[in-house]
């Protein structure tokens, strides 16, 4: 740590292994990352290119004398660990996940696999190389679902429930005790729900939103009335260059985007703004909403306290709902190029095929 201009401690943040920067929240960090006048680093960017990863989302983006890409996976440790030695790495921010949770449902195998030994790995090269300070992304599904009032704080209990929710918790408790037991330098954040640009479209809002464009039905869960705190990605991507740069060793910060929606007001929102956008008739676009089964466990609904991260390291979110979402909307009208390469039929099909219409 070295000590900035306003007396706050500050890392060293040289040369940056980024896990999972080819994904929604990564890239969007890694684009951050690069608009900063003060970071003249280096950063390495360390994906496996599963179906979310996609590397349009940092092109022209970086600056290439800086940057470079390795396409490994989390969970191979001598890869990895010989990246961060050769690439004299001082600091790991680690998004790479598997982070949907209706494929955690249907399938739990790959998110015990990359999220627990995957950051199970990724701690093993920083037991090897003390000198790493890892950066641990994690989320707010970690502490359950909570009722009509109240927000998750960085003492609220883990109460996770669903296999994506479970298997970041452990890998929370992994960092936690690697810390404590072998001394590593760690942060570690939980965000709540991001949304913006280069979402994979299988999340609700880039979802509803394809759908919108083409006509097609709108699946709302159960009653639609489960709770989001929505959080604009660049905003996340600030509250995690905070924490890296000044965030104390060891400890957790909260971050969530003060916009609890329920998901059908959320939805009737983004119908209004299709509709302004396109010309297309609001009610046309109503009526495409179709109730569905609930997702199994669904949690009722979430809600962050980011008292401690705005009181210790001045994090303010910069987007509000009403213009982030209009942001977002136009984006993904205007970029339908990037929209044909992430998609493939096979999401519609196993989409169809486990929600059935109620
Ligand atoms: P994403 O699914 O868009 O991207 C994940 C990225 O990780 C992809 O680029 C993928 O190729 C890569 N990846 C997956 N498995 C890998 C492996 N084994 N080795 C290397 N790379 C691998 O996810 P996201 O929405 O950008 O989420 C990033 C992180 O933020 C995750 O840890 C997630 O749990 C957390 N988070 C997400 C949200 C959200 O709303 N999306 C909110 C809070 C926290
Ligand atoms: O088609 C849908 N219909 C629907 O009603 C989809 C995809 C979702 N939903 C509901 C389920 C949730 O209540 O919308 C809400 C948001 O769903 P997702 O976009 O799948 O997000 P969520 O399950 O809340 O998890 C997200 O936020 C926390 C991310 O996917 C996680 O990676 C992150 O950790």
């Amino acid at each position: 740590m070295t000590t900035s201009s306003t007396g706050a401690p500050q890392r060293k943040l040289g040369s940056l292994l980024v896990t999972g920067g080819a994904g929604f929240i990564g890239s969007s960090f890694i684009r951050y990352l690069f608009r900063q006048p003060d970071f003249g680093g280096r950063i390495v960017n360390y994906d496996l290119l599963t179906y979310a990863g996609n590397l349009d989302n940092v092109e022209g983006a970086v600056d290439a004398a800086r940057y470079k890409f390795v396409r490994a996976d989390i969970c191979d440790f001598d890869t990895l660990l010989k990246t961060c030695e050769q690439e004299n790495v001082d600091t790991i921010v680690h998004f790479a996940a598997e982070s949907h949770v209706d494929r955690s449902i249907l399938g739990p195998s790959a998110f015990v696999q990359t999220n627990v030994i995957g950051t199970f790995q990724v701690l093993e090269v920083v037991r090897k190389l003390p000198s790493i300070h890892l950066h641990h992304v994690s989320t707010d599904e970690v502490f359950g679902s909570l009722g009509p009032t109240g927000a998750f704080t960085e003492s609220s209990p883990y109460q996770p429930n669903s296999p994506y929710s479970a298997s970041k918790a452990a890998s929370d408790h992994l960092v936690r005790a690697y810390a404590h037991t072998y001394g590593v330098s760690t942060t570690h954040s939980n965000c709540s729900n991001n949304y913006g640009p280069f979402q994979f479209p299988e999340k609700l809002i880039p979802l509803m939103v394809l759908n919108m464009l083409e006509g097609r039905p709108l699946p709302v869960y159960g009653d639609g009335m489960n709770v989001r705190d929505w959080l604009y990605v660049d905003d996340h991507a600030e509250a995690i260059w905070l924490v890296l740069r000044s965030g104390k060793t060891g400890e957790s910060y909260n971050v969530g985007g003060r916009a609890e929606l329920a998901n059908l007001p959320l939805l009737e929102r983004l119908i209004d703004i299709v509709a302004s956008e396109t010309g297309r008739d609001r009610e046309d676009l109503r009526r495409l909403i179709t109730f569905v089964k609930d997702r199994p466990g669904h949690d009722r609904r979430y809600a962050v306290d980011s008292s401690k991260i705005e009181a210790e390291l001045g994090f303010r979110q910069r987007h509000n709902v009403d213009t982030g979402l209009r942001e977002t909307v136009r984006w993904y009208i205007q970029n339908n190029a990037w929209i044909e390469r992430v998609r493939s039929g096979a999401y519609r099909e196993w989409l169809d095929a486990n929600y059935a219409k109620r």
